[in-house]
């Protein structure tokens, strides 16, 4: 039997108001695929709505559906922390960013990598574990008897990787005998980052350690900005004009918060870095560091394949270029065909690692998990980028193909959060859940099809804090259940934004001083204040 975890503390278990956390009851006999392998394939920036499992109109991705056709499509899943660092800390620890200390993306505040984590765990259980691509945090992984992460952000062409020193990568190598690694060193590599991570977790596959079941997590860099294709993808999409969405001419009207922000398509998308404009006249200074750093760095005959599609383009536009909403429109068609280019390379390589997995007979027992950092803006509200509450950056895709002995298939429809998936990996591997783990294990949904079981959760809490920041977006943090969103913008604006999410899905209309949801809005408030209280948030400012 399992050992799990007790998700309550004393004095939270009464069903006040709308957020009770239920205990998990003691699991029914666990299916039995064991050992279990786990496959965590984690991109950057991934929207769902490029993702044609949830979203039809844009684009398509034959693999990444493949993975919820043959196994399960979260509809609800959503971020702790919509921002990169700190989605991965919530990731590897199972705890919100005021827990596990990684509340924004800025140096000045450390990951303790030191703490408990995932990765951590498992490898005490018996677990060989790899680490390879993105991973945001500072300091030197630990937990991993193999990786190679990219700095800061990584770069999309000839990449460096910070590996362990001493470490050949290729030749089959790990850290010896569970130990972490004290000193690293840098090595480039030639070609586009998407294969290189994907080339360099087939190696580890490969090479591993075959009697003991193994932990891989793939961390892609794409589809960050500033979508740079690989040269095959580079004419893909080029004859498409995406509709615009809904929202794309919000007028953020009773949002200040939405209005303050400086992530719009059309005031703050740079013309050369992130569209590739490069005969710009007067380039910006994002601009100058596209053609000095980015492009300048491209090796010569990537620089052609660019040079052929983007310059007589680049040359129109700057010849007669286009304004006010047509400039938007033209911007944000530009933006959403390299998008869908970055997309189209990171799908064709999770193919590559879904065949092998195939080859090797490994599909039965092993767990494939693909999701984003968070969810990302594809022109919604007139933005890109993320770190809003708002609906599409606080929903990241989450699908699941499952081992041998889960039945689910098709859609599971309860709202879950990547704090989850520490505890749910845990679970699905037999090892226990230790009790400050604060997500919830999902493996009793994926058991069966018929009604889902209930997790006991019934509403969400979410912070973000980088600000003052990049993009701008106020620090905020909020209350989501099913049908309603609560959040409260504060620091140098207070201001509070309560949405329908029935009535309006869009969230265009800000009901918090509408008398008609007075009810509503005290019930909430007092729903967060109790979450607040349970995740121990009530000082996280
Ligand atoms: C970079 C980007 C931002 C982005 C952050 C965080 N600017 O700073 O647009 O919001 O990363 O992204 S850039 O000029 O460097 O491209 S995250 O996914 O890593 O959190
Ligand atoms: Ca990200």
């Amino acid at each position: 039997m399992d050992s799990r975890k007790i998700l309550c503390v004393a004095g939270t278990l009464a069903a006040v108001g709308g957020v009770a956390h239920a205990q998990h009851p003691a699991a029914k006999a666990a299916p039995a695929t064991r050992p279990l392998n786990i496959v965590y394939i984690m991109s950057d920036d991934h929207a769902y709505q490029m993702i044609s499992a949830y979203d039809k109109r844009y684009i398509s991705t034959p693999n990444i559906d493949a993975i919820a056709r043959e196994g399960v499509r979260f509809t609800e899943s959503f971020v702790a922390n919509s921002i990169s660092g700190p989605s991965r800390a919530c990731m590897l620890t199972g705890k919100h960013s005021h827990m596990n200390g990684k509340i924004n993306n800025e140096t000045s505040h450390q990951f303790d990598q030191s703490q408990q984590t995932l990765p951590k765990l498992l490898r005490a259980g018996g677990y060989q574990t790899a680490m390879i691509g993105k991973i945001h945090l500072d300091g030197i992984p630990q937990g991993f008897d193999h990786w190679a992460i990219l700095p800061g952000q990584g770069d999309y062409y000839n990449p460096y990787f910070i590996v362990p020193k001493g470490m050949h990568l290729n030749k089959g190598y790990s850290l010896p005998d569970g130990q972490d690694a004290k000193e690293t060193e840098r090595v480039r590599y030639h070609g586009y980052v998407t294969n290189i991570i994907t080339d360099m977790s087939l190696d580890w596959l490969e090479q591993r350690d075959k009697t003991k079941p193994f932990a891989l997590f793939i961390h892609h860099k794409a589809a960050h900005r500033c979508w740079m294709a690989d040269t095959v993808d580079l004419n893909a999409y080029e004859d498409r004009t995406f509709p615009t969405p809904e929202t794309f001419d919000d007028d953020y009207a009773g949002r200040p918060a939405a209005a303050a922000q400086q992530m719009n398509i059309l005031k703050d998308m740079d013309i050369t870095y992130d569209l590739k404009m490069r005969t710009n006249p007067k380039p910006s200074g994002l601009g100058r560091h596209y053609i000095r750093d980015i492009y300048g760095d491209l090796q010569s005959d990537v620089k052609a394949k660019f040079d052929s599609l983007y310059d007589p383009m680049s040359r129109a536009f700057f010849a007669n270029p286009p304004q006010g909403r047509e400039l938007a429109v033209w911007k944000y068609n530009r933006y959403m065909r390299d998008y869908a280019k970055v997309i189209n390379s990171l799908d064709r390589n999770i193919g590559r690692v879904l065949q092998y997995l195939k080859e090797h007979d490994l599909l039965d027992n092993t767990l494939i998990v693909y999701t984003s950092d968070q969810g990302f803006y594809m022109g919604e509200h007139g933005w890109f980028d993320k770190r809003f509450m708002y609906e599409e950056s606080l929903r990241t895709p989450l699908v699941m193909r499952l081992p041998k002995g889960y039945d689910k298939r098709g859609d599971v429809t309860t709202m879950v959060q990547n704090i989850d998936y520490a505890p749910t990996f845990l679970d699905m591997a037999g090892l226990p859940i230790p009790e400050d783990i604060q997500g919830t294990s999902l493996r009793k949904l994926l058991l069966k099809n018929g009604k889902e079981p209930d997790l006991g959760r019934k509403a969400l809490y979410y912070h973000f804090y980088e600000y003052p920041g990049e993009h701008a977006v106020r620090r905020h943090y909020g209350i989501r259940n099913t049908r309603y969103k609560l959040m409260h913008f504060y620091g140098d604006i207070d201001k509070w934004e309560l949405y329908d999410l029935k009535k309006d899905p869009n969230e265009l209309h800000n009901v918090f001083d509408d008398p008609s949801y007075a009810k509503v809005r005290k019930q909430l408030e007092r729903d967060l204040e109790e979450l607040r209280v349970y995740y121990k948030a009530q000082n996280a400012k």
